[in-house]
């Protein structure tokens, strides 16, 4: 029986994809590195400092920069982000999560938020849908970030629901894979192929497919 839904954040509730690519871009192209929207859908579903990694071994400096000069990067990239998020209204709620939340409110469904923005309590208060969510993980009180299962896992355990009656749902290959590992039901938001590479067991093209009946009749199967 489905008990619990474990939403990841950006990409699913909020397509922030592009405002981090904006944050992003400024803060690689200030230390000579060129930033495309291409490889900043490598990024999704990556930790924050996780995402630095990544951008400086893109440019071929990953040796170059201290731990502190990193931590010191990844803080004016986030300033910059906090700064956009400003701007967040409900109207960015990506269209039938509002109604699929509902739904599972009225089918006492719990809910949960995994993701791996430590800016996700302020981006669900902008939206204002931080009520409808029982547990929102900290990212930094797990020992490791998706794809391990590691934040799912604790969401379950938050929510008191076995991982076996929970759903994740996600637009990311990490994502994905963390759910799997989980022992959860992974619904994919996002291209047939790449999710059902990465292991999801329902793929939906876009958030208005969300639909309480036809995950549970899929989840059933
Ligand atoms: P922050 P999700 C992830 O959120 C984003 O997909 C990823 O691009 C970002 O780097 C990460 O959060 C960390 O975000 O810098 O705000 O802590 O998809 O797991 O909800
Ligand atoms: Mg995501």
């Amino acid at each position: 029986m489905v008990k619990a839904v474990i939403f990841d954040l950006d990409g699913v509730i909020v397509d922030t994809a592009e405002w981090h690519y904006f944050a992003w871009k400024d803060l690689a192209n200030s230390i000579g590195i060129d930033f495309s929207r291409e490889f900043n859908e490598e990024l999704k579903g990556i930790s924050r400092m996780g995402s630095l990694e990544k951008i400086l071994e893109h440019g071929g400096v990953a040796g170059k920069y201290s731990d502190e000069e990193k931590i010191e990067l990844a803080t004016v990239k986030n300033t910059n982000y906090v700064q956009l998020l400003t701007q967040m209204k409900p109207d960015d709620i990506l269209p039938g999560i509002r109604e699929f939340l509902e739904q599972l409110k009225d089918n006492n469904i719990k809910i949960g938020l995994a993701s791996a923005s430590k800016n996700a309590p302020a981006i669900l208060d902008y939206l204002k849908l931080t009520d409808y969510f029982e547990t929102v993980i900290n990212p930094d009180e797990v020992a490791k970030g998706k794809p391990a299962p590691d934040i799912f896992l604790r969401a379950a355990e938050n929510l008191s629901v076995p991982p076996s009656e929970c759903i994740g749902i996600e637009d990311a290959t990490a994502g994905i894979q963390a759910i799997k590992e989980a022992g959860m039901f992974a619904v994919g938001v996002g291209t047939k192929e790449v999710m059902v590479e990465a292991g999801a067991d329902l793929v939906l093209e876009s958030t208005t497919e969300l639909d309480l009946k036809s995950i549970k009749r899929e989840f059933l199967q």
